[in-house]
């Protein structure tokens, strides 16, 4: 069962970090992509990559009034190995399963897998199904750079793709009936339920910004404390602001996880340090008066350093609720699982603005993830195929 985990799980470990690291378009990416179109095509479904760099392996002519269901292979750095590959795993079994039992669908159907669904390599969540669904500037998406300074743009050409086609792909969407995506749940949720498997009720709005602080870069031994105007100074106190606003204000989450501070050297005072805060809230409102809260607190840390800041939005999802009616019709057909709200964004929430969407839920029994901790019991992943089997029988 669910063989398709096992025969990935070596693909892209990050002995340094623990964990994966399987980042879009790099080696352990394009493995798993190779991975996939051979497992698809074993299923005898066709295998297209869209203009946007998505894998889509169709079971039969692809066609519109589509049920499309799957997720995405890609990670955070130092990631778990469910979330993402579960749902695709998932997917295949489930369709392996209807074709087995000689099932014929009355509908087209396919696999969906996104690309850069964790944004870990170009920075903005959900990439390709944005690019998809035109949730992005396609201009404003073509010059996005990784660490290394490469443009998608670049990466995608040296992949084939042509980014001069990267953007929204109306007849792609118009193919989409209904979008199911089937995801590790990221929380404490189901532990908490006694479940192991739940429908989705809605997702946290949720962005990225990057802050800057640039003060006076210096010798360590050279300057004294009270002529010193470092930077990593004020990212420190700015960083505490970030947890003390979220706690103030119930419900919402604020994360620095990333933070590079330029030079750089043990015995040098840094001359700015770059730091990224990902901000969550149950709305769009209460997320951006978070982030205006943070940008304030980040601003006082600076002045009482000597420096200066700027907070710039890289990334940001509305929060979602799925469809009510989807959600009611699928946990009364898999006899009363519960709803469970999500922390997490995923790819069924940028296409639920344009598309039917739900997302189905399995167990988690550490509730950690985006860490190697991250797990599925069998028995629950087991559950997780037979709703998605289910679910995929009575819509097709
Ligand atoms: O960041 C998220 O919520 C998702 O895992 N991309
Ligand atoms: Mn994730
Ligand atoms: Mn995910």
């Amino acid at each position: 069962m669910l063989t398709g985990l096992a025969e990935i799980t070596d693909v892209g470990r990050d002995p340094r970090r623990g964990g994966y690291s399987r980042h879009l378009w790099q080696a352990a990416d394009l493995e798993l992509r190779s991975w996939f179109i051979e497992r698809a095509e074993r299923l005898g479904l066709d295998v297209e990559t869209d203009r946007n760099g998505n894998l889509w392996a169709w079971w039969g002519q692809p066609g519109t009034d589509a049920v499309v269901t799957g997720s995405h292979l890609d990670s955070v750095p130092g990631g778990g190995a469910y979330d993402g590959p579960l749902g695709v795993v998932s997917a295949l079994e489930a369709i392996g399963r209807l074709q087995a039992s000689g099932f014929v669908p009355s509908r087209p159907c396919a696999i969906l897998m996104f690309a850069e669904e964790e944004g870990s390599r170009f920075g903005v969540a959900c990439l390709g199904s944005r690019l998809l669904a035109g949730a992005i500037d396609a201009d404003q998406a073509r010059a996005l750079t990784d660490r290394d300074g490469v443009t998608l743009a670049e990466a995608a050409q040296k992949v084939g793709v042509d980014p001069a086609h990267l953007g929204v792909d109306r007849d792609a969407l118009a193919r989409i009936g209904l979008f199911l995506e089937l995801h590790v749940e990221q929380g404490r949720g189901l532990i908490d339920l006694g479940q192991p498997v739940a429908v989705a009720s809605s997702i946290l709005a949720h962005g990225r910004w990057r802050l800057s602080v640039t003060g006076q870069g210096n010798h360590a031994g050279g300057t004294t404390m009270s002529e010193r105007r470092d930077p990593m100074v004020a990212t420190a106190a700015a960083i505490v602001g970030v947890q003390t606003a979220a706690r103030n204000r119930p419900g919402t989450r604020a994360t620095i996880g990333r933070i590079e501070a330029m030079p750089g050297g043990t015995n040098v005072i840094a001359s700015r340090v770059t730091a990224w805060l990902d901000a969550r809230a149950e709305t769009d409102q209460e997320t951006r008066l978070l982030v205006a809260d943070i940008a304030e607190r980040a601003q006082q840390a600076a002045a009482q350093n000597g420096c200066s800041a700027t907070l710039t939005e890289e990334s940001w999802a509305g929060a979602v609720q799925f469809q009510p009616g989807l959600r009611a019709r699928f946990t009364q057909a898999l006899g009363q699982v519960p709803e469970l709200a999500t922390g997490a964004g995923h790819d069924a929430g940028v296409l639920a603005a344009q598309v039917p969407s739900a997302m189905l839920f399995v167990r988690n029994p550490t509730g950690i993830s985006h860490a190697p901790e991250e797990f599925a019991e069998m028995a629950d992943c087991v559950a997780g195929v037979d709703a998605l089997e289910l679910l995929l029988r009575e819509l097709l």
